[in-house]
Order: structure tokens, then sequence, then C-alpha cells
């Protein structure tokens, strides 16, 4: 494509401007259980059909239908009877409630949660902070008090969270060699997706989740069963209480919640607690070290300003935060999924 190409039609502005009207289609037809239907009846249905089944206009379901088709996350194919429509292979995978890959939770948390915060994404730029306030009337000193600001915030943040790891746990777990190690802490592990992830590829290991009273309540309710042995829980606030003893701790997407600051004094207290030998994993989605990309990792950046205190950084900058905690051989592992793995020694 020709610069003079582009300056005649504009195809990225065009496509940007529409970029939400994107999200929103596949969120609501998610929101709406549109995949898990088709996923259930096992045959092509009509637009009529998915909209009686749905308790949806059938005006209004036709349009979401056909968008669907557009975006390719349904095919249609005309008969007789008319139109009847179909999920693709990767809606019935990752769009659908009950797969192991689905997406489904992480995407109502966008499209409830986040797309409310992004609303204010102006004040956030302005203000150098985050929109909890505006958004939802909480005050956002404690960006967690804010996220967690209900028993049902808390359950959605979780199992979006969650739904990460059916699709990058393993890669970040793989990406180094974590059999040595087989007293793990997940510290801020939540719904527990990364420890059952990670007692399943090291099935010598035993994984701590260390979070929040109220997070490991519900994870314990809802999310790791008790007959998981090889996954035990603590209960603590990892700023303000001690942290136990252990070879490993694992930081997945904490650090970039909070600013240089929180994350050295939370890295000093680890390394503290670390064994002799042992090590610290960061799991995160990396900056390149010009910024210049990933697009996804520039886009959640600006998302934890919207949300958090936090921020994405570069490989460089976090083997800074490790080794001002006191952590050598720092390796990084890229791996070209959307998280990445860094790996601190003690
Ligand atoms: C956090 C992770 C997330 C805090 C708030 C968050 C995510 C969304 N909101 O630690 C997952 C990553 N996705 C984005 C858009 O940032």
């Amino acid at each position: 494509m020709g610069s003079t190409e582009d300056l005649d039609y504009p195809q990225i502005i065009v496509q940007y401007s529409n970029g939400f009207l994107i999200s929103k289609v596949m969120f609501t037809a998610c929101e709406l259980g549109v995949f898990d239907l088709l996923l259930e009846s096992g045959q092509p249905l009509s637009s009529d059909a998915i909209a009686a089944g749905l308790g949806a206009s059938t005006m209004g379901m036709r349009r979401l239908l056909d968008a669907c088709v557009g975006l390719k996350l349904l095919a249609v194919e005309m008969t007789q009877e008319g139109a009847l429509y179909r999920n693709t292979e990767i809606s019935n995978v990752y769009l659908t409630k009950s797969s192991p890959k689905s997406q489904y939770h992480i995407m109502m948390y966008y499209s409830n949660t986040v797309y409310l915060c992004w609303q204010y994404l102006a004040d956030a730029v302005r203000e150098g902070r985050n929109q909890y306030e505006r958004a939802f009337g909480v005050s956002s000193k404690d960006p967690f008090g804010a996220m967690y600001r209900s028993d049902e915030e808390m359950l959605k943040f979780m199992a979006g969270q969650n739904s990460v790891w059916s699709i990058c746990g393993r890669d970040v777990l793989a990406a180094f060699d974590l059999s040595p190690f087989r007293q793990i802490y997940d510290l801020g592990g939540g719904g527990g997706a990364l420890a059952q992830e990670c007692v399943s590829l090291y099935p010598n290991s035993t994984v701590t989740i260390y979070d929040l009273p109220k997070v490991v309540q519900v994870a314990k309710e809802q999310f790791v069963s008790p007959e998981e042995h090889q996954i035990t829980f603590h209960e603590g606030d990892f700023f303000n209480d001690s942290i136990p003893e252990a070879e490993l701790y694992i930081l997945s997407k904490i650090l970039h919640d909070w600013d240089d600051d929180k994350c050295k004094q939370l890295l000093a207290k680890v390394y503290k607690a670390c064994k002799p030998g042992g090590g610290v994993l960061l799991v995160e989605s990396l900056l390149n070290e010009d910024k210049s990309g990933p697009v996804e990792t520039q886009l959640y950046s600006m998302n934890m300003l919207v949300q958090t205190e936090g921020k994405e950084r570069t490989a460089a900058e976090y083997s800074k935060l490790l080794e001002a905690a006191g952590f050598g051989v720092i390796q990084v592992k890229r791996t070209g999924k959307l998280y990445d793995a860094v790996l601190g020694r003690k």
C-alpha cells in the first residue's frame, strides 16, 4: 500500500475509528449468549430461532448476527428457509462460556468495567491517574479497593484474569525450567488459573496462592477444588503483611499495577523472604526497549493508567527494579504471545 493511497483513503483511520464498534459487537454477542446457544444447538439456526432462544428482538438479533458474520465470528448459509447461522471454529473455542479456552469472562470485564473507565481516558491523561472516581464514584486512592468495590466486581475480575492463563499460562511457565523450584508462592494469584497451570506443568511443585482474604475465600469457593492438593492458600496483603519463605515467587501482572517505588518495596520484601538459590518470576507484557511496541502492550499501559497506579514496562525497566531489590542473573524470555517472563535469582 503506497502512501498516496493512504492519503486518498485513510484506511487505518477508518479502521481505528470503528475499532470500538467491533469490540462491542463481539462483547454483546458473548453477553447475550449467541455462541453458547449455537454450540448447544449442534446445528445452524435461523436468526428468528436465535432471537427467540435468547429473548431478543428479531430485528436487533438479525443485525447483530450479520455483523458477526462480517467479523468472521459466525458463518451463514443461505437455504430455502432463509439464512442459517453457525459458529466458526474460533468462536466455538474462545467465545463460548464452557470451552476450556473461553475468553468470555475477560470480555465481560472489558465490556462492563474497563470500557466505562476508558470513557475518561482524556481525564486520565490530563491528570495522570486512574478514573474510578469519575467512572464509578469510588475513591481511586486504593486501586484494588476500587477494583474490588463489590464482591461481584471482584469475582468478575478474578474470572477475567483467569481466562488469560488458559491461552498464555503454559508459555510463560515453560519459558524457563522451573522444575528445580518445589516451593512456589504466587503473589496476587487470584483465581488460581496460573497456579493450576504451574502444578500441571511441574508435578513436583506446590503452589501457594497468596492474596487478600476475600480473594482467597472466593478462589476456594469458586475456582480451585480442594482436591488440588498441590495448591494451598495464604491470606494476606503483601505490602503490609509478612511474606513466608519460599524457593520461587511468581509475580504475574502485579508490578504493572504499581509505580516504581511500590514495586521496589515489594521486590525488596520478596528478596528478603526468598531462599538463597531461589528466585522470582515476573510475568508481564513487555514493551520494546524504545517503547515502539507491541501495540497491545502500549494499549494495556493506557489501561493501567485508567485503572491502576502502574504501567507496562520494558525488560530493562523490570531488570533495574529486580537489581535494585538485590536479585541477580536476570533472564528475559519473550513468548511471542501477550505475556512474557523475566526470571531473577537470589
Ligand atoms: C490488572 C490487569 C488488568 C489490573 C487491571 C486490569 C487487565 C484488565 N484490567 O492487573 C488485564 C489486561 N488487560 C488490559 C486491557 O490491560
